[in-house]
């Protein structure tokens, strides 16, 4: 069986040298943030002393694809079809008597702040904010479950705020509540194995379960316990878990917020939320994502657009190999796709349904997949070796926006696509697809003994 917690990958990555302690006190108020955005791109973060706290807090745990390669016991280079296989092949929870996230027990009167290290991340923000939370909650309507993640700002004593896009299922669920006049359970699971945390920023419909997914990322169910005081089931490994309701007739103007782009937003009012109880292990560690434009939040989104937009790409275009949604576009905005030998226009209409399938996309690289489109270099190469700006570029002006995007004028955007692959037509090869080289069996040879040289 799995190591179900994030335990094991701390486990590794301290054995080759990718975990830091941080044995210095840290304040909670800023200076977690400022280690943690200086050294956005290093070895996982362990704050041994937080002051005033009695929990370690974790940073920066997810911030290249390898440690989620890692996490899945699997090479980096097999991580898309991993993910791939995990959507085709989700594997549903399994409910356990017992689990390690209910060692201890707070119940009564809470003080969220007192509990746990949340940190204050940015100067402009009112408040501390939880960012690794993994959100469960049920359909008032069906009964399935959610799971996902938003931001929870500390409100003092025990009530929290979220700030939940309203074409996100969460808030679609807070509303199916509302409309029923009850608030809405919540439990919030922090500290989770990558297979938790990237499931439940699956891109699924409304009703598919995301533990279902995350199953399928583990290979094997994942374990789920039932909470104290609300009738919901959260994963038995994770290291901390708070108990609540939404209260979605109790608003919250929120202020500043950062945002994945970098920028503080303001978004207006967030749901309120009342915590009824918070478990945790004995030996907890708080686990936190840097927020605005790091490294760790702009991936999770990205490889789960990546994983479900190949899905739906492949589906109507099978000459589709990759999507790679790239870190300068902020791991939401800007997609690579790769493709196998393009037929004239193929290209353009994999851009189309791609930005069609994903709102938030509004610059589509189309690449052939003789280049890696994880290499920006390599998608430049192919721009200046195979692009006609007259005729391969494709733009959109006027189209539906997602309010994250930072120049939208009125919830639209300018999108635009660019093909750069070589006109094949059907089959004949344009000698500007083949590349100088030694012969084949030469590079091979020597390929496999290149130390020796
Ligand atoms: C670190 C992190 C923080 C996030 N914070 C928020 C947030 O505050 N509000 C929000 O609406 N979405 C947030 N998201 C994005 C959602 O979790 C994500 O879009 C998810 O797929 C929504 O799922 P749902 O539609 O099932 O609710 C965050 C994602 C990450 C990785
Ligand atoms: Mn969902």
């Amino acid at each position: 069986m799995t190591d179900q917690s994030m335990r094991s990958l701390l486990a590794s990555l301290a054995a080759s040298g990718d975990l830091h302690h941080v044995t210095r006190p840290v304040d909670p108020r800023f200076e977690i943030s400022a280690i943690l955005s200086l050294r956005d791109r290093g070895p996982a973060q362990l704050f041994d002393s937080v002051n005033g706290q009695a929990m370690p807090v974790l940073g920066n745990l997810f911030v290249d694809r390898g440690r989620f390669a890692r996490a899945f016991g699997i090479g980096q280079d097999d991580l898309p079809a991993y993910c791939l296989a995990a959507l085709d092949e989700p594997i549903t929870p399994r409910i356990v008597s017992a689990a390690p996230v209910q060692e201890v027990v707070h119940r009564g009167s809470l003080d969220i702040a007192a509990l746990l290290p949340v940190p204050h991340w940015f100067e402009r923000e009112t408040a501390p904010y939880i960012t690794a939370g993994v959100i469960v909650a049920k359909d008032p309507e069906t009964g399935r479950r959610n799971v996902s993640i938003a931001r929870l700002r500390l409100e003092g004593g025990a009530r929290l705020m979220a700030g939940i896009a309203k074409n996100h299922h969460l808030y679609i669920l807070a509303e199916k509540a509302r409309a029923r006049g009850r608030e809405l359970e919540i439990a919030v699971a922090i500290g989770n194995h990558a297979a938790i945390l990237l499931g439940s920023q699956m891109y699924v419909g409304l009703g598919d379960d995301e533990f279902d997914i995350a199953g399928g990322l583990l290979g094997e169910p994942v374990e789920l316990v039932k909470c104290l005081t609300v009738d919901l089931e959260i994963p038995a490994h994770a290291e901390i878990v708070l108990e609540g309701r939404l209260k979605p007739e109790d608003l919250i103007e929120e202020g500043p917020v950062s945002e994945f782009p970098g920028f503080y937003v303001s978004y207006g009012p967030g749901i309120a939320a009342e915590i009824s109880c918070i478990t945790h292990r004995r030996d907890a560690i708080y686990q936190a994502i840097l927020p605005g434009y790091a490294a760790e939040h702009g991936l999770l989104g990205a490889i789960a657009i990546e994983t479900t937009l190949t899905r739906d790409l492949r589906r109507s275009i099978p000459a589709v190999r990759r999507v790679v949604v790239t870190e300068g576009g902020m791991g939401r905005l800007h997609a690579v796709i790769a493709m196998h030998r393009p037929r004239l226009g193929e290209g353009k209409r994999a851009i189309l349904l791609a930005m069609g399938l994903v709102n938030l996309l509004k610059l589509v690289t189309v690449v052939e997949d003789d280049v890696d489109p994880e290499d920006p270099r390599q998608v430049e190469w192919s721009l200046a070796a195979r692009f006609r700006g007259d005729e391969d570029l494709v733009v959109l002006p006027g189209v539906k926006a997602d309010r994250c995007d930072p120049v939208h004028e009125q919830m639209t955007v300018t999108k635009i696509g660019m093909v750069a692959a070589t006109r094949s037509g059907d089959g004949a090869r344009d000698s500007r697809s083949e590349f100088a080289a030694a012969p084949r069996e030469v590079l091979e040879r020597i390929r496999a003994t290149l130390d020796s040289y």
